[in-house]
């Protein structure tokens, strides 16, 4: 029988993925808008102590000016009230235009807010806050985390926030501007130990070099793309949008991978490394594991990204 996104989804099933992320993160929604508020903070300032956060590019922050001159203006009780309702999910006018937002833009709106609450221009976290002890738990939870995994949790508890996009109906989404790929001349060429696929080195190079446009042709029509705990997306357009949107100035550092026949021709590749955000440079690595699939074609039908339950897993290539 022929592969299908389903069954793709299992190749490599001994890929220990970060379960502590969802688990952590879930945990996190069940806590109160103040408490959920309160822990960023805490988190935030205790991350900070060894890892520095970039500041967005003006691109970015222009999308969501508005908003937050909107929320400049408010007196400190509205802009806390503003701050639980985006906690709450609440339908409010602007957890409807968060959720516009690509996350790059909601990271780069609370980067800003936080700034503002530090200089006392945005409502700060009360002074002597107290945590409730489920939300103490969770905080000393994530302290425990790798840091790949911290700044994860945390992604996640932003990109949540506001209204539920699903319930928008049709709407614009709002990204940022798609620049132009490196010159060809800047480009650099990865090498994979135990790898010479001319796809997955393409796959590498090719979104390093913030070429989506040649990226996107090594899938098949009918492929898909699962990032970190998500659903797959699938359908070339789909995943076209996926990296305009949400991958530019990624740096991949693929080390090592295995390479095998699978049925019908294709082939499965396990590829491990490092992944850095431009938000955290090379000050947090994270440990990444793509499974691809390919056709026989050679092309993308199916790669997952996953994030890896600890360094070790770096080493980890057995089915
Ligand atoms: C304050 C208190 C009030 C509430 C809030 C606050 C502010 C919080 C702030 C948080 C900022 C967090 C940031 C997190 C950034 C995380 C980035 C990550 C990126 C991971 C990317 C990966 C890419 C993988 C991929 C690969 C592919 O091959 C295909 C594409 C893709 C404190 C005010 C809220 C400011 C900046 C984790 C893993 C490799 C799938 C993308
Ligand atoms: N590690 C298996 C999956 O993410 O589906
Ligand atoms: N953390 C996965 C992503 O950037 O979509
Ligand atoms: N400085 C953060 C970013 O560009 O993603």
């Amino acid at each position: 029988m022929p592969f299908t996104i389903e069954s793709a989804r299992n190749i490599f099933p001994n890929t220990a993925t970060a379960d502590a992320v969802p688990a952590t993160t879930n945990r996190f929604e069940q806590l109160s808008a103040e408490d959920q508020l309160a822990l960023i903070w805490f988190a935030y300032l205790e991350m900070g102590k060894t890892i520095t956060i970039a500041a967005p590019g003006a691109a970015r922050m222009q999308l969501a000016e508005r908003t937050l001159n909107q929320i400049r203006q408010m007196s400190f009780q509205e802009q806390s009230q503003t701050m639980c309702d985006l906690a709450n999910r609440a339908d409010t006018e602007i957890c409807r235009t968060y959720a516009t937002w690509s996350p790059n833009i909601k990271l780069g709106f609370w980067y800003q807010l936080g700034q503002w609450m530090e200089q006392g221009i945005v409502a700060p976290i009360p002074e002597g806050y107290q945590l409730s002890a489920s939300a103490s738990a969770v905080l000393e939870a994530i302290k425990g985390l790798q840091p790949d995994q911290q700044i994860t949790v945390l992604r996640n508890t932003v990109v949540n926030m506001g209204f539920d996009p699903n319930k928008l109906g049709t709407y614009n989404p709002v990204t940022e501007p798609v620049e132009p790929p490196k010159d060809m001349s800047q480009r650099s060429r990865v090498t994979i130990e135990g790898v010479t696929n001319p796809t997955v080195l393409a796959y590498m190079n090719n979104l390093n070099a913030n070429d989506f446009d040649a990226l996107i042709e090594l899938f098949a029509p009918d492929g898909g793309l699962q990032p970190p705990f998500q659903r797959p997306i699938v359908g070339k357009e789909a995943i076209l949008q996926f990296f305009r949107a949400e991958c530019q100035n990624l740096k991949l550092l693929p080390e090592r991978g295995v390479s095998e026949p699978a049925e019908d021709g294709y082939t499965q590749i396990k590829v491990t490394g490092k992944v850095q955000t431009p938000w955290l440079g090379a000050s947090v690595g994270m440990n990444i594991a793509w499974r691809f699939l390919l056709n026989a074609d050679n092309k993308i039908f199916f790669v997952a990204i996953d994030l890896l339950a600890s360094p070790k897993e770096l080493v980890n290539l057995s089915r």
